[in-house]
């Protein structure tokens, strides 16, 4: 059994990733049909999620609660995952349970940092998720990162150094294992940096937030993605599969083609949270 977390700010496409892979085994597209990969919901909140992944990726529409539930009530998701590669007889099987936590304890990160420095002994707001985070089953977590520009990349990097302190503190620092995703990268200016997101993403537009991590976080628990849950039209043809929705804000898309979906590298960096092994963007 894999345990993780989702972290990331509001808005940064946490839950639509989840829906994409609880989607997959009703995905008709060329690609399923030479597919590498069987994903089956388990439990009924990812049932649920399941249901309402059409309406989540087509629609635009939000599953997040309005208030922030407590640690415990948060939805679970189990997937049950087995992985085909080639030249290997039996497929891999990795029970996956992920907790997708609200953008909020994310974005208070920063401030939990700024008063730390002030007053010694402030504990961090949301303390109780930051405990559940690292608690000794769970094997690490995915932070998915949306923006690049402006100041974006000392926030990013602050709200990161806040997270260190309490990975830290809960004696985490030697083994769990952070995954970042620049999520949504089939956007123009980032899909020629997925091949290298390392390179061409963090270090070219995020090389302050990259910084703090490499020096906090030893190499082997550390890793950099790339990942589109909408994707792009084909793989000779690099429009986004997206449109603006443009009714709430810039943020906001929604799937463009149903029947050319095709998630980007949804599955490397779970693979990699769970077994510690890396496998290429091309399995799908
Ligand atoms: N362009 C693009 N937009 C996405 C992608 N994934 C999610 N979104 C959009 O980003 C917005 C926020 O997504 P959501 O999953 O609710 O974010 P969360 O707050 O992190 O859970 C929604 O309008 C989604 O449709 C993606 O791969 N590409
Ligand atoms: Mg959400």
């Amino acid at each position: 059994m894999g345990n993780i977390v989702i972290i990331g700010p509001r808005g940064s496409g946490k839950t639509t990733f989840l829906a994409g892979l609880a989607y997959w085994p009703k995905l008709k597209t060329k690609i399923k049909q030479k597919t590498q990969l069987n994903v089956t919901p388990v439990n009924e909140d990812t049932k649920k999620l399941q249901n309402m992944a059409e309406d989540l990726i087509s629609e635009g529409e939000s599953l997040e609660a309005t208030k922030i539930p407590t640690h415990k009530n948060l939805p679970v998701f189990n997937f049950y995952i087995e992985l085909n590669q080639r030249l290997k007889k039996e497929p891999e099987i990795i029970n996956l349970v992920v907790k997708d936590y609200p953008g909020e304890i994310f974005d208070d990160l920063a401030d939990y940092l700024s008063q730390q420095e002030f007053h010694y002994g402030i504990r961090p707001k949301h303390e109780e998720f930051w405990q559940d985070c690292f608690l000794p089953d769970n094997l690490g977590c995915l932070i998915l990162l949306t923006k690049w520009w402006g100041k974006v990349d000392r926030e990013y990097g602050k709200s990161l150094e806040a997270f260190i302190n309490l990975m830290d503190e809960k004696q985490r620092t030697k083994d769990f294992r952070v995954a970042v995703a620049m999520s949504k990268c089939e956007r123009g200016e980032l899909w020629p940096g997925r091949l290298e997101p390392d390179r061409d993403i963090f270090q070219r537009h995020l090389p302050y937030t990259k910084s703090i991590l490499e020096k906090n976080i030893p190499k082997k628990n550390l890793c950099f993605y790339a990942i589109s849950t909408f994707g792009v039209l084909g793989d000779n043809d690099p429009r986004p599969n997206r449109i603006n929705s443009g009714t709430k804000s810039l943020e906001m898309a929604v799937l463009r083609e149903k029947n050319k979906w095709q998630p980007y590298n949804a599955i490397a960096p779970l693979y990699w949270l769970t077994t510690g092994k890396k496998i290429g963007a091309n399995v799908q």
